[in-house]
């Protein structure tokens, strides 16, 4: 959506120009699932595909938030509401997520006094390519420009984050926030979610040849359900048991040491596997970090899809849409694949040659449509710019 489009919506909606139009993208993550809320590391990159906001200030403690396209949802009136009256929990749609957002900021103390907001967005919605976090964070970039609050990129992560957990209902962690708020161009982000320290790594793909294959099985997933909670508390479970302060804390290393500890009895079973997956998931961020400094990209391909299977047989968080999404591109000659984002349905990615796309595009789309499943949206993911301001 162009950014000249939304501000002449928003004067259309509003009765003027808006001070200013934002955007912030949705993400791929390339690896590290499910390791953001055990002090780990993750590695995403921006999408193409961004929300855009026009937005204006008021004075008067009230918000007006409009959306363009929120995918599935007819284009509504201007959603009217009293900064006041925003607590957790009283929205139970899309204005959840812009409305928390105000709510986290004035809860810090920042003086956010009212805005008019008109959103659209390219970001596949319940595809686990945040749709959600870009919208957060678009919403924080333009009211930190507006009132003058100079956050660092982070710390709106943070209060994005916050809006999500505590206002919206979904105890997700901090990856996703952060890339949208800090992914640069032709780059994979490397964050360690401990101290949120981060670095930029070169991801040029077209430069090697390669391109990466977003694959959509349009399976609809959400966090607020209970399946990504449950993992959590697994994973906090299980650092309870091993004496630790999360499961980063336990080194690959000591992995044999600490799934023995554990015990071998049926109840152990399923810590022992989420344990099992987090300290492997770290330990293949680093060797993928470790490949791409080096420069040998086609080499991520094994490791990705080794990641793809302790997510479907360890997390046990893919779903038969997914599996066949990467069985499938990996037959027709991907050099690596996997689910990405939080899982129970949304999107794979798969790596492959450029002059493979067309083959491996095929391949999945008849086996979607022999399989008798709604057919995929497969499109390409290039690492884009995080959020900023577009006029
Ligand atoms: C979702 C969550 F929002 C992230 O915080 C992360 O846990 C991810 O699932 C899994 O890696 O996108």
């Amino acid at each position: 959506m162009g950014a000249q489009q939304v501000r002449e919506r928003f004067a259309e909606l509003y009765g003027a120009a808006p001070e200013g139009v934002w955007a912030a993208p949705g993400r791929v993550n390339l690896i590290g699932e499910h390791t953001d809320y055990n002090d780990g590391f993750v590695m995403p990159f921006a999408l193409p595909h961004q929300v855009t906001a026009a937005v204006s200030r008021r004075t008067d403690g009230v918000l007006r938030l409009h959306s363009a396209d929120i995918e599935g949802e007819v284009e509504g009136e201007v959603v009217e509401l009293a900064l006041d009256g925003l607590a957790p929990g009283t929205d139970d749609d899309w204005t959840a997520y812009p409305a928390g957002v105000v709510w986290a900021l004035r809860e810090a103390g920042h003086p956010v006094t009212g805005a008019d907001v008109h959103l659209a967005s390219t970001v596949p919605t319940g595809a686990g390519l945040s749709s959600s976090a870009a919208l957060e964070v678009v919403v924080a970039l333009a009211l930190d420009d507006l009132f003058g609050l100079e956050l660092p990129r982070w710390k709106l992560a943070r209060l994005c984050q916050r809006a999500e957990n505590v206002y919206v209902g979904a105890p997700t962690g901090i990856m996703d926030q952060t890339a949208s708020a800090c992914c640069e161009e032709g780059h994979a982000l490397f964050l360690d979610t401990r101290d949120l320290s981060q670095r930029q790594i070169p991801f040029d793909l077209a430069a090697e040849g390669l391109r990466l294959l977003v694959v959509d099985t349009r399976v609809k997933h959400a966090h607020s359900g209970g399946e990504y909670g449950k993992r959590r508390a697994g994973c906090e479970k299980g650092a309870a048991l091993l004496g630790v302060d999360a499961l980063r804390d336990v080194a690959y290393d000591g992995l044999d040491a600490a799934l023995e500890e554990l015990g071998s009895d049926e109840d152990a079973d399923e810590v022992r596997r989420l344990v099992r997956h987090i300290v492997t998931e770290n330990r293949r961020v680093e060797r993928v970090v470790e490949l791409l400094t080096s420069g040998d990209v086609r080499a991520i391909g094994p490791v990705l899809t080794e990641g793809h299977a302790s997510l479907r047989d360890d997390f046990r968080i893919s779903c038969p849409e997914l599996d066949l999404a990467v069985d499938t591109a990996l037959a027709a000659g991907a050099l690596g694949a996997r689910m990405t984002g939080g899982g129970f349905g949304g999107s794979a990615i798969a790596l492959a040659e450029a002059s493979a796309v067309d083959t491996l595009t095929k391949a999945v789309e008849e086996a979607f449509a022999a399989a008798g499943y709604t057919a995929p949206r497969v499109f390409e993911a290039v690492p884009s710019p995080g959020a900023r301001r577009l006029g």
